[in-house]
């Protein structure tokens, strides 16, 4: 299987995260990228820099006005003499009013963030264009080919919404993909999201849609981030409706549940004649994890790439969560090679 990665990825060093009422170095870091790539080139997995596809893709799924926040907030920050890393700390919560967009980029900072995780530093901009590259290489190429891919995206996209950033995701990488494939001729695609946590901003994207199937098993969000969405209630509205579908699962939920849950996610794909499969592929569902509750082991993710595989569609793997750091290159390698099994 052929993978794509940019090295701009790794222009993202934050160095503050909001966590159990400290401030801690992010579970999101590029220590990351450095351990999916040695165990990608350990298992001979052929690695291509993409090519640089510009705003375009993005201002196809997200507003304009949250892109050039993204793109300005840093400079704004420091122009306004603040010292550490931008870090929202008031929202237009339910009693705010939320029609102003304020000119304090502190403000502003509230207005497009939905969680306080992702501090805004000086190379996340170029980072997310870097990931979303990454994204955009590896579906491009699934689309030309038949054949799958792996985008070893970085940061994380899945929790990003039409103008909202949060959960260490700015652009939603696997939602700019899908856009992309319906673009070029896709009648319908599926974006099965696998990570740990409901992918609240692909949901938020295509929530009004029936072009963009989205599926997601996650931790519940009675208990789990991002809380205040993927409950199964949530099915998608108006045209939309029956193409958003949420299998919140209990914390220690056993892979075997999880399995019988991705058997039902398949057959809804099936049903749905989805043509393409970006998988959001979070390996935070790792028992491991530090901040998870799922319990894959390291030979599970192989029966689910194997799983995948199965169900016969061209299938585009977009990296998103992990945090168990030295175990992340194993776990997303055995998904990959099962995929690779079980295409036999
Ligand atoms: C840890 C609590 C969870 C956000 C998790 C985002 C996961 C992205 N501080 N915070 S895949
Ligand atoms: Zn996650």
């Amino acid at each position: 299987m052929l993978t794509f990665f940019s090295e701009d990825s790794r222009r993202r060093q934050a160095r503050s995260e909001l966590h159990d009422g400290a401030i801690v170095a992010p579970f999101e870091c590029p220590e990351r990228i450095d351990l999916v790539l040695s165990a990608l080139r350990k298992a001979a997995f052929e690695v291509r820099a993409p090519s640089d596809y510009g705003l375009a893709p993005v201002l196809a799924v997200h507003d304009a006005d949250y892109i050039a926040f993204l793109e300005n907030c840093w400079q704004a920050w420091q122009a306004a003499g603040h010292e550490g890393e931008a870090i929202p700390n008031i929202w237009p919560a339910r009693t705010l009013r939320s029609d102003k967009i304020p000119r304090s980029v502190s403000g502003q900072l509230g207005y497009y963030a939905l969680a306080a995780e992702a501090s805004i530093t000086e190379g996340t901009f170029a980072a997310a264009m870097a990931s979303k590259d990454t994204a955009l290489g590896a579906v491009d190429y699934t689309l030309a080919t038949g054949e799958p891919s792996f985008g070893l995206c970085r940061p994380p996209g899945h929790h990003a919404a039409y103008d909202q950033f949060g959960g260490y995701c700015f652009f939603n990488n696997a939602a700019i993909a899908a856009q992309r494939a319906v673009s070029a001729g896709k009648r319908r695609v599926a974006v099965l999201d696998v990570d740990f946590h409901h992918g609240n901003g692909t949901q938020h994207i295509f929530y009004h849609r029936n072009d963009v199937l989205f599926l997601s098993l996650h931790g519940d969000p009675e208990v789990t981030f991002p809380y205040y969405s993927g409950y199964a209630d949530e099915i998608g509205e108006g045209s939309g409706e029956g193409y958003t579908v949420n299998y919140p699962l209990p914390p220690g939920t056993s892979v075997a549940t999880w399995m019988a849950t991705l058997e039902q996610a398949l057959e809804r794909i099936h049903q749905a004649e989805c043509e393409l499969i970006v998988i959001s592929l979070g390996v935070d569902i790792f028992e491991g994890d530090p901040i998870s509750a799922f319990t894959f082991q390291h030979a599970d993710f192989t029966a689910l790439g194997k799983r995948l595989a199965d169900a016969g569609l061209p299938c585009v793997f977009l990296m998103e969560g992990g945090y168990a750091v030295e175990e992340i290159g194993v776990n997303v390698v055995n998904v990959l090679q099962g995929f690779e099994q079980g295409r036999g």
